[in-house]
């Protein structure tokens, strides 16, 4: 691609999904390599870039056109805007615009290292350990299965380091895309964290992985249900309703 944006239409039912529209490339070339002046556009769907034969050449070139699509520095918590050039989603980019958080981000992986192990199939097409996986999918997904849950909180127990490793991938737990699984990976994973079933304790966590990262889970819990909010909101006004009621008797 020399110019412009090519943009694959949205697939499947919701938002994040299994899903019908898994584009699969021989060779992805956008103009500019590493600093892309062009863009792909996979909205909500998924992408597999075939490694060949330099598979760690490809990866570097997909995920620095990532980032380059994020648009922010590295680092930052959830501030991805997903509207510069590169590999995009302009799915996560409405998402951010409407929520104010990079609720949604573009992950990658490639096949072979990902931790919990390597996908045979992704998005319905076969897949082999050099392919380069990419998703639209929800923040703190490091295994790319589409939802930000207990897997992804092994994966970053496993890594997380504090930020002594420089080299981290989003496979590994990198959510702000630093390089690094520390403090900010784990707060963005305790955000979105959406496991149905028990909630993670902080007990337990701490047992696990340590009370910083329990603590930085527990941060990120704390940042991102604005349900109670509303929840609380309707409830004053219940109870106005109810002493109004009471009065009018
Ligand atoms: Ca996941
Ligand atoms: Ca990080």
């Amino acid at each position: 691609m020399q110019a412009g944006t090519v943009k694959i239409a949205p697939s499947g039912n919701g938002d994040t999904h299994d899903n019908v529209g898994t584009s699969k490339v021989g060779a992805l070339v956008l103009a500019g390599g590493n600093t892309p002046t062009a863009s792909l556009d996979i909205t909500n769907n998924l992408l597999i870039v075939t490694g060949g034969a330099s598979p760690a050449t490809v990866f570097n070139t997909v995920r620095a056109q990532i980032i380059a699509a994020r648009n922010v520095p590295v680092g930052g918590v959830g501030d991805g805007t997903w509207d510069g050039k590169g590999i995009t989603s302009s799915t996560a980019a409405t998402h951010f615009v409407n929520a104010g958080i990079e609720e949604r981000a573009v992950g990658y992986a490639m096949n072979s290292d990902l931790p919990l192990g390597q996908y045979a199939t992704f998005g319905g097409q076969s897949v082999a350990g050099t392919d380069v996986l990419v998703r639209y999918t929800k923040m703190g997904d490091a295994d790319l299965d589409g939802k930000c849950g207990d897997n992804d909180v092994t994966v970053l127990g496993a890594f997380y380091d504090n930020g002594a490793t420089t080299s981290f991938q989003w496979m590994n737990g990198d959510f702000n895309y630093d390089g690094k699984v520390d403090d900010s990976d784990v707060t963005l994973l305790g955000a979105f964290y959406d496991e149905a079933g028990a909630p993670l304790s902080a007990a337990s966590l701490a047992s696990k992985y340590g009370a910083e990262f329990a603590a930085a889970f527990e941060a990120g819990q704390a940042m991102a249900v604005p349900e109670p909010t509303v929840l609380s909101v309707l409830g004053i006004g219940a109870i106005g309703l109810l002493s109004r009621r009471r009065r009018s008797r």
